[in-house]
């Protein structure tokens, strides 16, 4: 199994700090030690006075596949429903494992005051998805191909990474009651404007440019949406973009982000506790194990 620092890369380019995720053979899936690893980065940008812009950037057909479903441990029963488990010791480790990891990982994302920047190279699942719903600015390189999808209904989970207050807030509430309900992709199409913002790529003339080959497509468009981002800033006196970040996302909006956080990994707790989600994961893994044989 690959360290965090194998699949995750970073760079300085200064007004940027580039975070790039390398693992396109499990479509960027993410275990608690990868997400935690690019908190450890989002401090190394902020710490850094040269760096204005935090980007996250990919490699391969997805953004991120969100959680790694290797990285469960398995489960003991699933059951629909909640059997109420009061065992201290799983409660213990269910906090350590599951509530404690999920909010600070949640938390570092709202509380990043760099400009956060999101270049989708592709779909965005889960708690992966959510974090792009956390960013200032997002591009996609192909809208038509890009989507957002947060199965947290279907393994057993409950809304993760503030996205009870992002999607409502971004999609609308009815439409958001029913792509989180229901797990449906949230496509590109359908957040164009609101949340992805148009870049001067043209994709089709980047496929044509770089003989379909699908690789060098995400490695020019990743390069091509730095230089954009390098022009765009060309003018501007970059310590004025922070102070306007504190004011776009003030102490009002923080807050009420923190709460939800609060109020979704407790909602979440329950479900590890009794075992759901790990036999959900465990599910999913064995019908991708039972597709490759
Ligand atoms: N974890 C591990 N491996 C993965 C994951 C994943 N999440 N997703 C894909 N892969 C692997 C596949 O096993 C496959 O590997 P191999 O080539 O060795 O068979 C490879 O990536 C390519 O995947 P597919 O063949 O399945 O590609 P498709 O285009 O057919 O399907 C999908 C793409 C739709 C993304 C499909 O792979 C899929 O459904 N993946 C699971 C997505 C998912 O449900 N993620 C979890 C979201 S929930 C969440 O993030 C909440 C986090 C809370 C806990 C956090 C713990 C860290």
């Amino acid at each position: 199994m690959k360290t965090s620092q194998e699949k995750i890369a970073y760079k300085v380019e200064p007004p940027f700090f580039i975070i790039q995720f390398q693992s396109p053979d499990t479509l960027n899936a993410m275990t608690y030690d990868d997400y935690i690893y690019v908190t450890t980065l989002l401090e190394l940008s902020s710490g850094n006075p040269d760096c204005y812009f935090t980007v996250l950037e990919s490699s391969g057909r997805f953004f991120s596949s969100g959680a790694d479903f290797n990285s469960i441990p398995p489960n003991v029963k699933d059951k629909n429903g909640i059997k109420q488990n009061l065992d201290p010791k799983v409660i213990q480790k269910w906090l350590e494992n599951f509530l404690c990891k999920n909010q600070y990982i949640t938390q570092s994302f709202i509380r990043h005051d760099k400009i956060l920047i999101a270049c989708l190279n592709g779909p965005a699942i889960g708690l992966s998805a959510a974090i792009i719903l956390l960013c200032d600015l997002v591009y996609a390189m192909n809208v038509e191909e890009t989507y957002l999808q947060f199965p947290f209904s279907t393994l057993g989970l409950s809304n993760e990474g503030a996205v009870s207050w992002t999607l409502p807030n971004k999609l609308g509430r009815n439409k958001s009651f029913e792509k989180l309900l229901f797990a449906q992709k949230v496509y590109g199409y359908e957040i164009q404007g609101s949340v992805l913002l148009k870049s001067a790529i043209d994709y089709h003339q980047l496929e044509v440019n770089c003989n379909h080959d699908k690789s060098k497509i995400v490695q020019t468009f990743n390069e091509l949406m730095i230089e954009e981002l390098r022009q765009k800033c060309k003018n501007i006196f970059l310590p004025t973009v922070l102070k306007m970040k504190a004011l776009l996302k003030d102490e009002s909006l923080t807050s009420q982000l923190e709460l939800i956080n609060t109020k979704e990994v407790n909602s979440g707790l329950p479900f590890w506790v009794n075992g759901i989600p790990q036999g959900r994961f465990q599910v999913l893994k064995n019908l991708k194990k039972a597709a490759r044989e």
